[in-house]
Formats: C-alpha cells, structure tokens, sequence
C-alpha cells in the first residue's frame, strides 16, 4: 500500500489529523492496535477546552459536542473547611471548558472518518515505522499471517505513551524528562446526577478527590490512591464511603450514589520526550508527553500538536513549504511545558504528599490562600485552565 502520512494509532489525536487532513485531499491510513470497541471502552478526558473544540468543528466533527457537551464557566476547590470558586469566565476573559467526554468524541471522529471512507485500520499487529531518516519511510504490521507495508511520506506517532513509535527512535536522538508522582486516580462511573453542577477538586488530609461529569446523568469521581492499590481494594461502598469523608459535610450529605459501571487505577506522571521528531516521523499527543490529569490538560496538548502539525504538513503539500515541519518540535514543545508546569502546579498544591514535611503542608495552604486572594493569581489559574492560545 501506498499513502502520503500513515498515522499510527486512532485515538483521539491520530482520529483527528486523520480527518483534518482528508478534509483537504491529503491521503492517510490509521493503523490502530485495538480494536473500535476497545478504544471506546477507555473512560478518560471528560474536560474540553476552547481550543479542542474549535479543531473538532474544524475537523466537521463538533455537531453532537456542540449539542450535547456543557460548557462550563467556573469550578470549585473545597479545602480547609472551605468551598472557593474559580470563575473561569471572568478571569480568562469571557472563555470556558467544555464537558464532553472522550469516548464520545472519540466515537464521533471514527463516526466522521466511516462517513467519509478513511482509513482506519484496526487490530493491526507488530506495527513497526522503518526508514525514518530516508526520504522514503514505511511502516508495516502485521494482519493475521500477513505482513503488510505502507509506503509513505511521513510517519505520525500518535500511539499513546506505551506505544511503539517513540520507541522506535534510538536513544541517543532523544532526550526523556519524568516524574513520577507517589499515588495514583481511583475513577469510578456511575450512572446518577452529579453531585454538583460544576467540578469540585477537593483537598483532604486523607487525599484529593474530584467529583466531575459526563451529563446530567452520568457521574465520574476520583480519589487519591496509593500506587499499591488495587480496583479489587475498593468495593463500590468503600469508594463512596472515602469519597464522602473527603468532601465537605454539606456535598457529601447530597452525594447520589450508585453501582460503578466503569472502576480502574491510573497512576500520575509527568512525562516529556524531546525533540518529538525524528527524521519524518513526528510525535503527538501522549505518544510525546504525559501530565497528570489534575489540570485536564493531557488531551489538550494533543489539540495543539496536532494543529501545529496539520498546518505544518498542509504548508508542505500545498505550498511545498517545510517550514512548519522543520519548526513543528519546538513550536509543540513550547506550549508542551507550558502544560506540565500547569498540571504540576495543580498537582502539587491539591494533593498529600506522603513524604511531605510540616513546611510544604503550610505552602500548600498558603498557594491556596493566595489563589483566593488575588486575582492576577486567579487570571493565571483560569487562563491556563481553559487554555493557553495555540
Ligand atoms: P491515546 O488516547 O493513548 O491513543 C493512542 C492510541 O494508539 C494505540 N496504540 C497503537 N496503535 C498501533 N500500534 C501500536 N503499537 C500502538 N500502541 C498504542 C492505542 O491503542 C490508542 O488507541 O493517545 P492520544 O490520541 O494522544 O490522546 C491522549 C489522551 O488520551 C490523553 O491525553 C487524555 O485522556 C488525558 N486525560 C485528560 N485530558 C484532558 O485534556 N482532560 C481531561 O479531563 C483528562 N482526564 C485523562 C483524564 C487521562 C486519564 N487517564 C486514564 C490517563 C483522566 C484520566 C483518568
Ligand atoms: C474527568 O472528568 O475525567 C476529569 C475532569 C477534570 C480533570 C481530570 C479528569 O482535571
């Protein structure tokens, strides 16, 4: 087979440059290790900002988003005995967050992609990229005991943090830069009215805690865990009992609960691969970086590399211009770090540290008397929450 970009990995980044570049005659093919139910059965991103949101309606994918997504003005932080609230509205300058779930974008981007005969491959195995510092790059994999090879201009590694693609670049070209944080996120969902209209982080002694949404009608909550927690330790009632102890009296007390029907584990980590190209393959999204979801900021840093990348690649088969490609790394990885000193920040200020000594506890508290006391500090909070211009 032969294409112009072979995109390895259909989530939601590979999804979307697959269809932001079809909608303007450039040939791809996707090729996805799981399958379509698989994919979708993933509960992640439940937090848009403005930015994904344009590029889904760019990407003539943003109708049911648009119909049935939220938009949110402002959040809260329940700390010290206290509820505050962050109005993203008026200090961002009039922007919001959307609520819309990944699976459900996710399912509206394969949805866009059927309609229009793009190319999704799913269950391909052994995906491997070749060639990539030649002018002629090809990827094969593997479909039951065939070997199959696309030939292509260039290669996009949008196959998430495990995947292959990074891997594929020898270490001495590349440079990883991690932290890993000391506890993981509890999630679970549930089919029943969320306890708040709009999100609560919550800050407790006996550890963070986020009550989020899918819609009116479908609830997501997390609890910080110890890393050696297992979904098996926590029975649904012994979810609900944790999350009500770390939420104030008045929440708890209106807090729906209900049978999970979704629970896993995800552990935090601050992740970044540098530079996110290698001869003509090029990184995105989680394949490159990773932050912990405090700030709701990972598939957020997947919009905007996969906007830098369309206009980088669109410039070079219109124009003949490289350019955007040639300055595509740095461009992505600028706002990049951005990003992880945001979701960094949030993590660190929201969460119990167990090794923290009486010091750090007290500047926590201080980063949130000072948050709720200034509004330059709140403008910073909100401009990056909703997210910083591409
Ligand atoms: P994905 O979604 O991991 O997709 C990569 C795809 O590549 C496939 N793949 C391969 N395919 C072929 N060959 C191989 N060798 C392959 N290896 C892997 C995989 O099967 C998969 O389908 O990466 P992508 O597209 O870059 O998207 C990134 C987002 O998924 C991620 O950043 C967000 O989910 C992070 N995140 C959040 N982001 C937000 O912006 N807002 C949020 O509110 C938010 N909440 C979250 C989150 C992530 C979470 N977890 C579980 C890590 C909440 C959680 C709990
Ligand atoms: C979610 O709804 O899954 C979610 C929302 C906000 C975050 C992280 C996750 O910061």
């Amino acid at each position: 087979m032969k294409t112009s970009v072979c995109i390895i990995g259909g989530g939601p980044s590979g999804l979307m440059l697959s269809q932001l570049l079809h909608l303007k005659g450039i040939q791809n093919i996707v090729l996805e290790r799981q399958s379509r139910e698989y994919v979708l059965g993933r509960i992640r991103a439940g937090v848009l900002e403005h930015g994904f949101a344009e590029l889904m309606r760019e990407a003539q994918c943003g109708e049911r988003m648009d119909r049935e997504g939220e938009i949110h003005d402002g959040f809260l932080i329940a700390h010290d005995g206290k509820l505050d609230r962050v109005d993203l509205h008026k200090y961002s300058g009039g922007s919001s967050v959307m609520v819309y779930g990944q699976t459900e974008l996710t399912r509206d981007l394969y949805e866009a992609r059927d309609r229009m005969k793009g190319a999704v491959i799913h269950n391909a195995e052994d995906v491997q990229p070749h060639d990539l510092s030649s002018a002629k790059p090809y990827v094969t994999y593997r479909s039951g005991d065939d070997i199959v090879r696309i030939d292509c201009d260039f290669v996009i590694g949008a196959d998430g943090f495990h995947g292959v693609s990074r891997k594929s670049i020898p270490k001495d070209k590349i440079t990883e830069y991690e932290k890993v944080y000391p506890f993981g996120w509890l999630g679970v969902l549930s089919r029943t009215k969320p306890v708040s209209p709009e999100l609560i982080y919550a800050k407790h002694e006996r550890g963070f805690a986020l009550c989020s949404m899918r819609s009116q009608v479908l609830s997501r909550y997390y609890i910080q865990v110890p890393l050696t927690d297992t979904v098996e330790d926590w029975p649904d009632d012994a979810f609900w009992a944790e999350l009500k102890r770390r939420l104030p009296a008045d929440i708890a007390a209106k807090l729906i609960t209900g049978p999970s029907i979704e629970k896993s584990i995800a552990p935090l980590r601050s992740f970044v691969a540098e530079p996110m190209r290698h001869g003509n393959l090029f990184l995105a999204g989680d394949a490159a970086h990773i932050v912990p979801p405090t700030g709701a900021r990972g598939l957020n840093s997947a919009a905007s590399d996969i906007y830098y990348l369309y206009h980088a690649l669109l410039a070079h088969y219109q124009q003949g211009d490289r350019t955007g490609l040639d300055n595509y790394s740095a461009k992505a990885l600028a706002r990049v770090w951005k990003a992880q000193r945001f979701s960094w920040w949030m993590t660190t200020m929201l969460h119990t540290f167990p090794d923290a000594i009486g010091y750090d506890q007290k500047l926590q508290q201080t980063d949130l008397e000072y948050l709720f006391s200034s509004e330059k500090a709140m403008g910073s909070l909100a401009e990056n929450y909703v997210g910083l211009p591409f």
